[in-house]
């Protein structure tokens, strides 16, 4: 476990207002999940975690890794490898197939989890995803404690760890969220930047892959420091195109915004309860709390949404989840806690067990009619 939390980032508003460029500075998180479909087959069935796993193919018909968890690291394991290779390297490797939709049902939730504290949101795949915060008032606009109140959530609602990097550009948000993997938090403020490019190997870079990093090397360009005291004309000669980003890397430059893919298709919010509610009875006592939260994010969206259906979602002790929606009747409440109430009651009857988890949302309408933009992943 390696968490930084930097207390002194709570001034990172501050600094941007004092750099006189506050327009241009962005407050950015970016969020990656640990061995992610290995970590889910481990809550799953905790037997697995202890032993070294891999999530693939069979070694006996030329499967692949998609990914292993970090016991399984430990013996050189890793992403894209031959499964048959694997087991060579690590006899006692457990290799599971892979199960999509838990992934993706994962992912969804992650996004729920960050949809708390922005709608600028770019998922990069579904376990990854930027997150632009600068706006956001959550935390006393501290992304460093956003970063580490979403780790938290995510843990205790999903039931596995993600590692965050906070920084004032995408690229060092990425290379942030690295930097203390597993289960880390790094947060790189505005006043570092400089000094952290200076000494960055170059082979942490976007676009730096192990070709272009022996050519960095042979020319001996080892840190963004090296790259900003080389020959324009140098870097031109041997890298072409690459040359411009590269130096502005080196600087900490980087003017791509996060771009949300995704129109928002429902709000909704949920609690994660101290200990686990054993009946019916102890979730309707919940509910009036949390339909107050709903009206007050359902307040705060553009006039552009409005609700079509609302919906019920429980996580049982088991981690077994159900939802449950409903169309909502013209002219009714949307914020009927008997209607809620209902789906709640519908909801608990797939199960009847104790509940880790109760959400309350509305599936919502695009009023602008604007087609919806189709995800890179669903
Ligand atoms: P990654 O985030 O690259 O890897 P990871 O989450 O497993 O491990 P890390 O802790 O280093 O972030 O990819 C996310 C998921 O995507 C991963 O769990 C499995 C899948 N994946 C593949 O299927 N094939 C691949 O080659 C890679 C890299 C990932
Ligand atoms: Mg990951």
């Amino acid at each position: 476990m390696h968490c930084v939390l930097n207390r002194s980032n709570v001034l990172f508003q501050g600094h941007l207002g004092g750099t006189g460029r506050s327009g241009d500075m962005k407050k950015i998180i970016h969020i990656d999940a640990d061995c992610f479909f290995a970590a889910l087959e481990m809550r799953e069935n905790p037997s697995l975690q202890e032993v070294p796993l891999a999530v693939g193919g069979n070694p006996k018909t030329r499967g692949v890794i998609a990914t292993c968890n970090y016991m399984a690291r430990k013996h050189g394991v890793r992403s894209a490898m031959a499964a048959a290779y694997a087991k060579r390297l690590c006899p006692s490797l457990v290799i599971v197939k892979p199960n999509f939709p838990l992934y993706r049902e994962a992912s969804i939730e992650m996004r729920e989890i960050f949809s708390r504290y922005s709608d600028i949101i770019e998922p990069l795949s579904l376990d990854e995803a930027y997150l632009d915060v600068s706006e956001s008032k959550a935390c006393r606009g501290s992304a460093t404690w956003i970063a580490e109140e979403i780790r938290q959530s995510i843990s205790r609602e999903i039931g596995i760890t993600v590692s965050a990097g906070v920084a004032p550009v995408k690229f060092l948000a990425k290379i942030s969220s690295d930097w203390n993997k597993p289960n880390g938090l790094f947060t790189l403020e505005p006043g570092e930047v400089k000094a952290f490019c200076a000494e960055l190997p170059l082979n942490k870079l976007p676009g730096v892959g192990k070709v272009t990093a022996r050519k960095l090397s042979k020319l001996g360009l080892h840190q963004g420091r090296d790259i900003l005291a080389c020959e324009k004309a140098t870097l031109l000669a041997n890298f072409g195109s690459f040359a411009h980003p590269l130096l502005q890397m080196a600087q900490g430059v980087d003017s791509r915004n996060v771009i949300a893919l995704r129109e928002r298709k429902s709000i909704s919010v949920e609690r994660t309860f101290a200990s686990d509610l054993p009946s019916l009875q102890s979730l309707g006592s919940c509910l009036d709390e949390l339909i107050a939260n709903l009206n007050q994010r359902y307040t705060k969206l553009s006039s552009n949404y409005s609700a079509v259906k609302r919906f019920v979602k429980l996580k049982f002790d088991n981690f077994q989840q159900t939802t449950i929606e409903m169309t909502l009747a013209q002219q009714s409440d949307p914020f009927s806690n008997a209607d809620f109430l209902r789906l709640v009651t519908a909801s608990w009857y797939r199960h009847k067990r104790a509940v880790r988890l109760m959400g309350v949302g509305f599936r919502l309408r695009n009023n602008r009619g604007c087609p919806e933009q189709l995800s890179l992943y669903f």
